[in-house]
């Protein structure tokens, strides 16, 4: 089998117009449960880069694995906040996708429970109106202290373009001299375990599970498929791209998040 191709951001243009594959359609037809796990593909027709996309810019030289980690927290802690404060400005210059808003109107169908369990750390699933089970990753805009886990009601900087070092907030709370943090998972940290169990079982419990926009090269997240049809549950994946996950999947669709998602549902009738 050949290799998955690295993963980045996919434009619609790049893929042709899509029509939805039947065993999907029927699939999605008489499902009651869905259960819908995405990454940051499901966000890259929103402009975000997607983790492993070539950074652009100052940012260029690093590897996000890298930074997104306590090492490199406690190396640098002004570097790995201008990083986040650049990010979380993307973010909100960001509107959510097609594929974000098909997914808020799936949720509001009669007699359709959908659930939506997130590998990104953005509010785009929110902002498109869909409720999410849960943020397996964390979110960029759940700011912390690092040192007394309070949350914090700071904000990132709002940046024009990126820049090298921005120092974080100190904490508030009186003598406390920890940092604030963003509240997502680094690499080496431990999952928020509600978030994660939610979203395992989602997944077991539904008829029919959707892997949209993700390498599946990040664990314990990349398990998740793997769960689901260990219980007999239909995998699809919807990704321009193979991954670590297609072999997990019943059925592979290749197109966007944002050309698949709408027109799933525009024959859902
Ligand atoms: C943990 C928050 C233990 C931060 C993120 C060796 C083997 C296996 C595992 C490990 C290993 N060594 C270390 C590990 C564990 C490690 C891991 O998995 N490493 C891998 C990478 C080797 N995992 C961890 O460290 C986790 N913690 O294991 O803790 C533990 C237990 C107890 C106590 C203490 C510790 C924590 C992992 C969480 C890391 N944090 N995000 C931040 O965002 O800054 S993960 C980050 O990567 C994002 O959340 C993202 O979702 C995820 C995946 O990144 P991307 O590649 O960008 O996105 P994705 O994978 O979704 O790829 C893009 C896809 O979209 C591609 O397939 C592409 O084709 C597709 N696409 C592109 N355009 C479109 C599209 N699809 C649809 N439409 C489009 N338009
Ligand atoms: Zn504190």
């Amino acid at each position: 089998m050949p290799s998955p191709e690295s993963p980045r951001s996919v434009q619609p243009e790049e893929v042709t117009a899509v029509e939805v594959p039947p065993a999907v359609l029927e699939l999605a037809r008489s499902a009651r449960r869905v259960c819908v796990l995405t990454g940051a593909g499901m966000s890259a027709e929103s402009g975000i880069p997607t983790f492993r996309d070539v950074q652009v810019g100052l940012w260029e030289r690093f590897d996000p694995m890298e930074l997104a980690s306590p090492e490199a927290w406690r190396h640098d802690p002004a570097q790995v906040w201008a990083w986040y404060s650049w990010r979380a400005s993307l973010v909100r210059a960001a509107q959510p996708n097609a594929g974000h808003e098909a997914l808020a109107a799936w949720q509001q169908r009669a007699g359709v429970d959908l659930q939506v369990a997130t590998q990104n750390v953005d509010d785009l699933h929110e902002r498109g109106g869909a409720e999410v089970l849960a943020h397996i990753h964390g979110s960029l805009f759940a700011l912390r202290c690092d040192t007394c886990d309070r949350p914090s009601h700071t904000a990132y900087r709002d940046l024009a373009e990126p820049v090298a070092e921005v120092d974080p907030p100190a904490c508030e709370r009186e003598g406390c001299e920890g940092q604030v943090r963003p509240g997502v998972v680094w690499f080496g940290e431990a999952l928020p375990q509600e978030e994660f169990f939610a979203a395992v079982e989602a997944a077991q419990e539904a008829d029919l599970v959707l892997v949209v926009g993700t390498s599946g090269l990040v664990h314990p997240a990349a398990t998740i498929p793997h769960l689901a049809g260990a219980r007999g549950v239909p995998v699809v994946e919807i990704n321009p791209r193979e991954t670590e996950v297609s072999e997990a999947a019943d059925h592979v669709w290749r197109a966007t998040a944002a050309q698949a998602l709408p027109a799933l549902l525009a024959q859902l009738g």
